[in-house]
């Protein structure tokens, strides 16, 4: 250890003491969030020990440096080889301690960082700190003691509770529950931490371990059904999903055997689920998460936005103003339909009404939030904004009029965005004087609840229109994916193939709810025909020059446009759901036929290696034209804007677990020549590599 002028004497480059009188204080101090790495066991582990064989110490403080208390073990060292100290090593040394340990807590105590403050003897927690057990949202069980020790401070009920649902408990709520023993101001923690170490090493009591607690686990504090009854709700809610169902074994196992042989169990749980394709994926998924947040090679700041104009009052258009109300901004909505206006004001109005009454928001607050969005016919109502967003019908020379307006009227810097889906951005650009302050808002519909929002880069986009776009979605507390300019961006690019890739398999002998089952048999909400169904079989549909070439078009000729119409490709005279139809049936054959292909049944794994074929296939192009920028870029615009399963990661995630050899024979298989193999795909299957860690310039293997 060497000593440093004020902060105390370093353990190591992450934990340091501090001794204030008899009071040992280990600080850790490991940005971004405390993670507890090796580097902050090991410190932590030493420091406790140390602190145990000086004489001149009477009790221990933890607390942390920075924005939070431990945020969770590292998640980077899952899936390598266990690290010494393990965090079986630190709790037991923590254990075995026999000085009282104080945790002092703030910020996130998440996961590993909460077992490590069930491992001290009392927690103090300021005011604003936030605990809880995430663990299931990556796959995984609270794996450092944590199943046990829950259920032995706060009862099972609790304990299952928090570790089920993952969510966050405030302070009070912390409190209440006896998950700590004290909230106090922040600026006070670490003396309330002090004065507390200090009066219970004053007590002469032995220190109070929870692992030594049984009040609550008493056969009769525990509710009869309390298993039988989770268990059923999970396999209602998430029946697929492994990492529930072992913290339910694990919570149970807290109150029916002694506590060492609980943790044994958790341990043993815990690293099967480490090694899950599940788990591996939804690490995946929130590492994706974060570096999406970071396009390679962008530097610049985003601009300070207080004002954002929205143009059209549509669906989509209201559906943006509310997002933007909802993160703070000043909204102006433009409509030339007065009528329009209203029905969007109406609209909101009913929405905020709906969250008063949820207790989300408060009647003053709602109020605030309506007021916050004004609304006019004129667009010199924009002239103050910052950014304007037009969401106006997906027409060029209509969106191109408006644009050329728009300009005439804002200030010469501000930035102008369009939400088209399908149209150039380039060319839409091309009318604005300085193209560099266009960029394309692909929100997704309703715009003010669905998370994913492409960021469309077009040509001559600047790299402050870019970070200013990607700092206001994440305002909304939306994910912004950075995309380049063609023709559906990412996401509907891609879905167009699968849809290709799922008609095709009709004509080889599937029927449409075979292909749905299969898909959501997987984990989708529902499938390309039932979606279809959904949004309607006549919105591309054309009556004038319907032929009937397809099997849509004969089904809009017979008025099955869908759910509305009480039939589409499903039958919904009985039931929402729609049950699958002899009509259908037939057409479905009769095209088949006419096909000249042979015809054969498909099993559920081969339809969904077909559909997710076509899906990969399309995302390697993507990532070969620089359209997408890395592979877990792609999977973050499908779990956000597809409902594809978050535990299987997102396309590319599946395809690297599935294998790209095998996905590649599939895309052969397709036999759709638009569906040609992806160059990268080819060549990733030759090298080894992999695609949802995939980046230019990135070694992509292992
Ligand atoms: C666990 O604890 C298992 C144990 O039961 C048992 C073990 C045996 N590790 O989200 P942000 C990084 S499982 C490593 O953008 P925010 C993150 O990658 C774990 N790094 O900020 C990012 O880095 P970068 C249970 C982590 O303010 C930076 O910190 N714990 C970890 O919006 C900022 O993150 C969890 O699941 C980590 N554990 O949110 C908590 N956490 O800038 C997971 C974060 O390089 N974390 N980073 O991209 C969170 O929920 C949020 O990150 C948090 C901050 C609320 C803490």
């Amino acid at each position: 250890m060497c000593e440093t002028a004020d902060t105390g004497t370093a353990v190591n480059g992450v934990v340091r003491v501090q001794t204030r009188g008899s009071i040992s204080v280990i600080e850790v101090d490991s940005p971004p969030v405390n993670a507890l790495s090796r580097d902050v066991r090991a410190g932590v582990s030493s420091a406790v020990v140390a602190a145990n064989e000086d004489p001149d110490v009477v009790a221990l403080v933890i607390t942390c440096a920075g924005r939070t208390w431990m945020a969770g073990a590292d998640i980077k060292e899952f899936g390598g080889p266990p690290l010494e100290p393990t965090f079986t090593r630190m709790i037991g040394v923590l254990d075995g301690s026999v000085k009282p340990i104080v945790a002092a807590v703030h910020g996130t105590a998440l996961g590993g960082g909460l077992e490590l403050a069930l491992a001290c003897h009392h927690r103090v927690a300021a005011t604003g700190t936030v605990l809880g057990s995430p663990e299931i949202k990556l796959g995984l069980l609270p794996g450092a003691g944590g199943t046990q020790r829950l259920p032995r401070l706060i009862g099972p009920v609790a304990a299952l509770d928090l570790i089920l649902t993952a969510r966050n408990v405030a302070a009070d709520e912390a409190l209440a529950l006896g998950l700590v023993d004290a909230v106090v101001p922040s600026d006070e923690l670490r003396r309330a931490a002090i004065a507390t170490a200090l009066e219970v090493a004053a007590s002469g009591q032995p220190v109070r371990r929870v692992r030594d607690l049984s009040e609550r686990i008493a056969p009769d504090a525990v509710p009869a059904d309390l298993f039988t009854e989770a268990r059923m709700n999970l396999s209602r809610s998430t029946p697929d999903l492994l990492a529930p169902q072992y913290c339910i074994r694990c919570v149970e196992a807290a109150v029916t055997m002694p506590f060492d042989d609980g943790v044994a169990l958790e341990r043993e749980l815990f690293y099967e689920l480490v090694d899950t394709s599940q788990s591996r994926a939804l690490r995946h998924v929130f590492a994706a998460e974060r570096r999406v947040k970071r396009p390679p090679g962008e530097s610049a700041s985003a601009r300070d936005v207080q004002a954002v104009g929205v143009v059209g009052a549509g669906t989509m258009g209201s559906g943006i103003a509310m997002a933007l109300a909802d993160a703070g901004y000043r909204v102006h909505l433009v409509d030339s339909d007065r009528g329009a206006l209203e029905r969007s004001d109406t609209s909101a109005a009913a929405r905020y009404q709906r969250m008063v009454g949820r207790g989300e928001l408060s009647e003053a607050a709602a109020r605030a939030r309506r007021d916050s969005i004004g609304r006019s016919e004129e667009l010199v109502s924009l002239r103050a904004c910052d950014v304007v967003i037009e969401a106006v019908v997906e027409r060029s020379d209509v969106k191109k009029a408006l644009l050329r307006q728009v300009d005439e009227v804002l200030g010469a810097d501000a930035i102008i965005a369009s939400n088209t889906s399908t149209l150039d951005l380039d060319d839409l650009a091309s009318v604005i004087g300085d193209p560099s302050r266009v960029i394309g808002l692909h929100f997704f519909s309703p715009a003010h609840i669905m998370t994913l929002v492409e960021v469309v880069r077009g040509r001559h986009t600047s790299p402050d229109a870019l970070a200013t776009a990607l700092d206001m979605c994440r305002r909304m507390n939306k994910t912004g994916v950075v995309v380049g300019v063609c023709p559906g961006f990412v996401g509907n690019r891609m879905l167009l193939r699968r849809t290709a890739a799922a008609d095709a398999l009709l004509l080889q002998g599937a029927m449409p709810w075979e292909i749905d089952a299969a898909l959501v048999s997987f984990g989708f909400k529902m499938g390309p025909y039932q979606m279809s169904d959904l949004i309607g079989l006549d919105v591309l549909w054309n009556r004038e020059t319907t032929s009937s070439a397809t099997i849509r078009e004969v089904l809009c000729e017979q008025g099955r446009f869908g759910q509305k119409a009480g039939a589409g490709f499903y039958d919904y005279a009985e039931s929402r759901r729609g049950a699958p139809s002899e009509q259908v049936a037939d057409i479905v054959r009769g095209f088949a036929r006419r096909s000249g292909q042979t015809q054969r049944a498909f099993g559920p794994d081969e339809i969904v290696d077909r559909l997710m074929a076509a899906l990969v296939n399309e995302g390697a192009k993507l990532l070969d034209e620089g359209i997408a920028t890395r592979g877990s870029d792609i999977d973050v615009v499908w779990v956000h804007g597809y409902g594809f399963p978050r535990h299987r990661g997102g396309p590319m995630f599946f395809a690297d677990e599935r294998g790209l050899d095998r996905m590649l024979a599939s895309v052969e298989e397709l036999g759709i020549p638009e569906q040609e193999p992806a160059p990268l795909l080819t060549r990733l299957v030759s090298e080894g590599g992999r695609l949802a860690t995939y980046e230019p310039g990135v070694p992509s293997s292992g």
